[in-house]
């Protein structure tokens, strides 16, 4: 079971949304063009109420992206997004979606944030992930989409945890912060983290 995980590809994370990675419409088209060298693709939502604790708008005279400290860690805080049932938070209109078998949507709970497609960032609560990519017997994980340096980081950093293996399609990924991604590339690798291009594949 080749496998692809295709992480948080919405509108709120595209040009024009509410936290626009950079050129984040451009994994639309390569993510399309390579469901079909997989066994199994599956999603992930972010999928945050209108009270969640990441948003600077819940935290009285604070500013996106400013930091603050949440349960002794630190907590960036970001522009409302993704809300749930909102069109910022629909997967972006090009992307292709009928090959998803399973869509797991995080970052539900108001109090927690959740960065990975498996666990929340406290890692209290468990989306399902690991148990549901287990029983249909996956291997050879590969990873795409938004934010390459947030949420398609700490999913494949869960991912390795969990024993699977870790590839990031590059192409098929974008940072939010491009500047300091050379140098997060190489962190990854370090860690385990196999990195392609799409034609690689
Ligand atoms: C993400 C910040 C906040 C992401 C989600 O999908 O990378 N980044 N929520
Ligand atoms: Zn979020």
């Amino acid at each position: 079971m080749k496998t692809l995980v295709v992480v948080d590809v919405q509108n709120d994370f595209v040009p024009g949304g509410a936290l626009e990675v950079p050129s984040g419409d451009k994994v639309v088209e390569v993510i399309n063009s390579v469901q079909d060298k997989f066994d199994l693709v599956v999603a992930t939502q972010d999928w945050h109420p209108a009270n969640h604790v990441s948003f600077a708008s819940n935290h009285p005279g604070k500013k996106p992206f400013e930091r603050i400290d949440l349960y002794g860690e630190e907590q960036v805080l970001w522009p409302d997004h993704c809300v749930q049932g909102t069109p910022g938070a629909m997967f972006h209109p090009g992307l292709a979606t009928d090959r998803f078998s399973a869509i797991f949507r995080k970052g539900m709970n108001p109090e927690v944030d959740s960065y990975s497609g498996f666990y929340d960032n406290r890692r209290m609560i468990s989306t399902g992930l690991a148990g549901y990519l287990k029983e249909k017997g996956a291997h050879d994980i590969y990873f795409c989409g938004l934010a390459a340096d947030i949420c398609v980081l700490y999913t494949m950093l869960d991912a390795l945890h969990e024993g699977f293996s870790a590839t990031l399609i590059e192409d098929a990924s974008r940072p939010l912060d491009i500047k300091s991604f050379s140098k997060l590339k190489k962190q990854m690798a370090d860690k385990g983290i196999k990195i392609i291009k799409s034609r690689g594949l």
